[in-house]
């Protein structure tokens, strides 16, 4: 088990779009495990592999309060969105700090591979719902602040620069 560096936004490396699984293999089920062990660590409801600079499509997520319901979709798509949007406050690991209100629809279903590379389809509400779109938004590289206005986004684009010159220091 290994605990993998998460990409902070601007990096241009949180824009790339994810290619699909080929096949679950041993070395996807070390991915999922470190993946997991990642979120965990860093006390996140979901994440991407691109946010651990792995571009395929596969992301992570536990939004249960005991941290106990771990869920792997690989490969994931949308096959049903409902009529209804809500706003609500997101925050995302590779935006430290930042949260901020996004739309989205209050419920989706989803058809995936799970871990075990077996075909399910997941029905989501709430924040179940909204964890999956923010988490498929990364594998099509898009980052949650790219929903927000141009200045507010700059504004953030500069705050997390400066942040990671002073860690650097
Ligand atoms: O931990 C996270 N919390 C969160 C809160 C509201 C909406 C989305 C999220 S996802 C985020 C983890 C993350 O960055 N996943 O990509
Ligand atoms: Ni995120």
């Amino acid at each position: 088990m290994a605990l993998l560096p998460i990409l902070c936004f601007p990096d241009p490396k949180l824009h790339k779009v994810a290619q699909p699984v080929q096949t679950v293999d041993a070395r996807v089920k070390t991915l999922i495990v470190d993946m997991l062990a990642t979120m965990y660590d860093a006390k996140g409801i979901g994440l991407a592999a691109t946010q651990v600079d792995v571009h395929e499509r596969l992301i992570v997520i536990d939004v249960s309060e005991e941290r106990d319901q771990p869920l792997v979709l690989i490969n994931p798509e949308i096959v049903w969105t409902s009529a209804e949007t809500h706003l609500n406050e997101e925050g995302c690991l590779s935006v430290p700090g930042i949260y901020d209100g996004v739309q989205r629809f209050n419920a989706i279903t989803v058809r995936a591979l799970d871990g075990e590379g077996n075909s399910r389809t997941v029905e989501a509400e709430d924040l179940l719902a909204v964890c999956i779109q923010h988490e498929m938004d990364h594998l099509l590289g898009k980052v949650f602040v790219e929903y927000l206005s141009p200045l507010k986004r700059d504004r953030i684009r500069k705050k997390m620069l400066k942040a990671q010159r002073e860690d650097s220091r």
